[in-house]
């Protein structure tokens, strides 16, 4: 007992051990008690100090009309009184947009959002239904409530309940919103648009993904995507993010060779399981599951009067085909006056980054930041914050690659009339009709035309991002590639739209893929010899042979006679300037980004056996069997206001 009072005479924190538990065992000479931990180092719930940070940061779980919570972070400059809000709906994770724990807000949120904070703009992110921290199920772009979605909900009532709830709920808001995001974030914007809350004041979709399987992210004209079977797993596989599948070698083009088909790859992955992947794979053809979910027809079907600026890349990789023609859609239904089209030199989404080249190409300063600051914010604060712009923003901004500016347009595109570019004997290209003649190539499924030089891995970011501007010229030697080009011009050729291939052709095959390609061949570039000769893309696309009469309805091609296949090509604001050619080169695959075409017609691509994949002899007319030709939409004179 003494010995106990001593020591709580000298050890008074001790007090309760001794009261309540078991007297501590033994320890060794100079330990106290104040050294042990018996219990956990971590705290039940670690409350932050922020008293430095000049933001305040919200994890708010906000409630639909169903019931269904979703997960949105707000972050909230100190003491902001009457800003307004930037809402992103992702199926990303929400929390990718506060990326770093700084103290200054600037300093917190990724690149793309930084000139926003720095104007004055609240950030709210918001994981979409199914996805990350919100609850409810995951619906791949969920269509629109109708007969492809029966229930209740969308993503445009997710939409709408959340600004309903932020306009009641932030306090530090004017009440206003604008809505940005790029391809699926583009996308919902999109769907808000569909049924906009009277909140929503201003939006920009970001290369937006509209029509899945006409040119955007899925199909292009019918031709799979194949780089999208890693999203499959990736975006459906989990609530959060799940794995790429394992490749068996780091080559991609020798990856889905081996396999065969892209059914195949799926079997072997376990793809079974994925809901959308089963979806999608009997719906090869453009049949009511596709038409049902374009949202270039719901926008005219449902237009807003939303001020909203439709954005893309020249040369966007993954989404090319949204923005265009959800503007055009909407301008020709008469709903001009609130939309405006903006295409700057970049690939998917760089809009967001920094965009001073893309690839070999080199641009005057940075293209998206300088447009982010003096386009895009000054846009959405003259619809949240009442700051009239000086000059109005014009229908349309199109970046001008050749002449390395930005050309504003009150109309677009520049014509509506085309120009055909004939393709000739000899490989030559005029602007008159050949008499007659053809060319042939052996199209051979065992060696597809790669879409990069092999070895090539769908993950490489920087090659990815780039090789729709890479250099031709490595395809132009092999045997199953046309290439077809003008004498050197000796004035220059504007193009002012979406130009067309229109190519006559027939094939030993019953069935078949065209890929046509619109180049620009540089002469020597003394300043940077790397561009002499360079063979630049600067339009290409693929098409689906089964697809030439109807897209909801495929046929065989019949073998060895001449057919038509007409098809849209990416819209251009180009000028081939003088001292240049112009070229154009065809060919029947684009491997492995896209899925090789068997040239058997079987009712599925995505399940044909490797007995159907057979070598075909294509022969591509000129003059009187055809007159084949890419289509421009040529200008005298460029359209762009000076
Ligand atoms: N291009 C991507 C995507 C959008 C929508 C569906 C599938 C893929 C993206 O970057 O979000």
């Amino acid at each position: 007992m003494r010995r106990s009072a001593a020591l709580l005479a000298l050890f008074p924190w001790a007090t309760i051990a001794l009261a309540s538990a078991p007297a501590p065992a033994p320890t060794a000479p100079g330990v106290t008690p104040d050294m042990v931990q018996t219990g956990s180092d971590i705290p039940a719930k670690w409350e932050e100090p922020k008293e430095g940070y000049d933001y305040i940061k919200r994890d708010v779980m906000i409630p639909m009309r169903d019931g269904v919570k979703l997960h949105t972070i707000i972050v909230i400059p100190k003491n902001a009184h009457g800003l307004p809000m930037l809402l992103e709906r992702t199926p990303y994770d929400a929390t990718f947009d506060l990326q770093h724990d700084a103290p200054k807000l600037r300093d917190a949120v990724w690149s793309a959002q930084r000139e926003w904070v720095d104007d004055g703009y609240i950030i709210v992110s918001q994981d979409i239904r199914g996805k990350y921290g919100s609850e409810g199920k995951y619906v791949m772009t969920r269509p629109p409530i109708g007969a492809l979605n029966p229930t209740k909900t969308d993503d445009t009532t997710d939409a709408y309940d959340t600004i309903d709830w932020l306009v009641k709920n932030v306090p530090q808001s004017n009440g206003r919103v604008g809505m940005i995001g790029s391809s699926y974030d583009g996308w919902t914007v999109t769907m808000a648009l569909l049924g906009p809350h009277p909140a929503l004041k201003v939006a920009a979709p970001e290369s937006p993904m509209i029509d899945g399987w006409m040119g955007d992210d899925w199909f292009h004209y019918g031709a799979f995507r194949q780089v999208n079977l890693d999203y499959f797993t990736e975006q459906t596989s989990k609530t959060g993010k799940g794995k790429e599948v394992a490749r068996p070698t780091p080559d991609d083009y020798a990856n889905f060779l081996e396999v065969g088909s892209a059914g195949k790859w799926a079997e072997k992955n376990g793809f079974d399981q994925l809901g959308f992947w089963k979806r999608l794979s009997v719906h090869p053809a453009y049949d009511a599951f596709w038409q049902g979910q374009a949202l270039d027809k719901a926008v005219v079907a449902r237009p807003s009067t939303v001020p909203t600026m439709w954005l893309q890349g020249l040369w966007d990789q993954e989404d090319m085909y949204g923005a265009v023609h959800s503007y055009e859609a909407l301008t020709a239904a008469g709903h001009g006056a609130n939309n405006h089209l903006v295409m700057g030199p970049w690939y998917h989404s760089q809009i967001n980054r920094s965009a001073t080249e893309l690839g070999p190409l080199k641009w005057k300063g940075d293209t998206a930041a300088d447009f982010r600051r003096d386009v895009l914010i000054p846009f959405f604060d003259e619809y949240l914050k009442d700051r009239k712009q000086a000059t109005p923003l014009p229908a349309a901004m199109i970046y001008n690659p050749s002449e390395k500016h930005w050309d504003k347009f009150a109309s677009w595109p520049g014509t509506s009339s085309l120009t055909p570019l004939y393709l000739q004997p000899g490989n030559g290209l005029s602007f008159q009709p050949a008499s007659a003649g053809e060319d042939s190539y052996v199209s051979d499924p065992a060696k597809p035309v790669p879409f990069l030089a092999p070895p090539v891995g769908f993950s490489e970011h920087a090659r990815w991002t780039t090789w729709l501007v890479q250099d031709q010229r490595a395809a132009g030697t092999r045997t199953d590639v046309l290439s077809y080009e003008t004498p050197v011009l000796d004035k220059a050729v504007t193009v002012q739209g979406a130009p067309f291939a229109d190519i006559f052709a027939k094939t030993t095959g019953t069935d078949g893929d065209f890929v046509v390609k619109l180049i620009d061949v540089y002469p020597n570039v003394a300043e940077q010899p790397e561009m002499s000769g360079y063979q630049l893309p600067i339009s290409m696309d693929i098409f689906r042979g089964r697809y030439r009469q109807s897209f909801e309805h495929p046929s065989a091609i019949p073998a060895g006679q001449v057919q038509e296949y007409k098809f849209r090509l990416p819209t251009v604001n180009y000028v081939f300037k003088p001292g240049h050619r112009i070229m154009v080169q065809i060919q029947s695959s684009l491997f492995p980004l896209y899925d090789r075409n068997p040239q058997t017609y079987v009712p599925n691509i995505f399940f044909a056996k490797p007995e159907d994949y057979k070598k075909a002899t294509v022969s591509v007319e000129y003059g009187a069997g055809g007159a084949s030709a890419v289509l421009l939409p040529v200008v005298a004179a460029s359209t762009a206001e000076k």
